[in-house]
């Protein structure tokens, strides 16, 4: 059976979930916030990455349902948290262009912040530099919108785009998280390095909070620390793990 049609039955059958992945700010090394990052577990098929069917789920138009289910669970997930006392953090969602292109993401945030009754500061919203370019006026009015609300919205895979620059000017956002391609080398490689220490000059003279994605050694934490880099993510602190293992790692940073 085609992949599409069993992707096209996970959501009645329950098969998706989210694994969370800490972020940690460099001041005090303790977790900010969550990354949401959702799985598949198919019955026939076993576990079957985002990688392969999230662009299948964009394809078929499926990435509007299944958008809706992660913003919907992080949440609720989140507002559970809060309300055991486990921790007040924001939750990240990424979000797809053709979810931009839909034109129904502020609506679908208010409706799940409603049922949920979580606080919108607790929500960022993660866009990719390709959802800027292609959806540009769309984009524009809803992250408007999102951070009117509230919501935080983050530059997601920083510097892999096309004109990074131009979009940092013409929109209004909170976070930039930096590639995890110039992390990756950023201790033997000056080129890697020197766009990394751009990228967080860049971003706080225009007062934006820079994240630094697949953080993997204590030498790559160290030097983005010392490039005044404000919070990291990476398999150093965690990889994503599901709600149950998130807690426990919640717990032990208190
Ligand atoms: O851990 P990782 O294998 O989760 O993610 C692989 C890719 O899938 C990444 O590019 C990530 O942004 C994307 N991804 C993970 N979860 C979601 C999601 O809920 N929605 C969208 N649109 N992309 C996601
Ligand atoms: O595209 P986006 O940045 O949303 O997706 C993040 C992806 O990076 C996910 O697939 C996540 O599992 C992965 N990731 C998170 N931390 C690390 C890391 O330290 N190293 C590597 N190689 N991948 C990571
Ligand atoms: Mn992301
Ligand atoms: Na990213």
């Amino acid at each position: 059976m085609a992949l599409e049609h069993r992707l096209r039955n996970a959501l009645g059958r329950a098969e998706f979930s989210l694994f969370y992945q800490p972020q940690v700010r460099l001041a005090d090394k303790r977790i900010c916030g969550a990354e949401a990052l959702i799985r598949w577990r198919s019955a026939e098929l076993g576990m079957i990455s985002p990688a392969e069917f999230i662009p299948l789920a964009e394809d078929s138009g499926l990435i509007i349902e299944i958008g809706e289910w992660v913003i919907r669970t992080a949440c609720a997930q989140n507002k559970a948290w809060q309300d055991a006392g486990l921790c007040a953090l924001p939750v990240a969602v990424n979000v797809s262009a053709h979810q931009i292109t839909a034109g129904t993401l502020p609506a679908i945030v208010r409706s799940a912040l409603r049922t949920s009754g979580m606080e919108a500061r607790y929500l960022a919203i993660e866009l990719t530099e390709s959802v800027l370019m292609q959806e540009a006026e769309l984009a524009m009015a809803q992250i408007a919108e999102l951070r009117g609300m509230g919501v935080a919205v983050a530059l997601d895979d920083f510097g892999t785009g096309y004109s990074s620059l131009s979009y940092l000017s013409r929109f209004a956002l909170d976070k930039l998280k930096i590639d995890q391609s110039f992390v990756r080398n950023i201790t033997d490689d000056a080129k890697s390095a020197a766009i990394a220490k751009a990228t967080i000059a860049l971003a706080h003279g225009l007062g934006i909070t820079v994240v630094a994605e697949g953080v993997e050694t204590r030498e790559q934490l160290d030097y983005l620390d010392d490039a005044g880099c404000d919070e990291v993510q990476g398999y150093f602190f965690s990889r994503p793990v599901a709600a149950g293992e998130f807690v426990a790692l919640l717990a032990a940073d208190q």
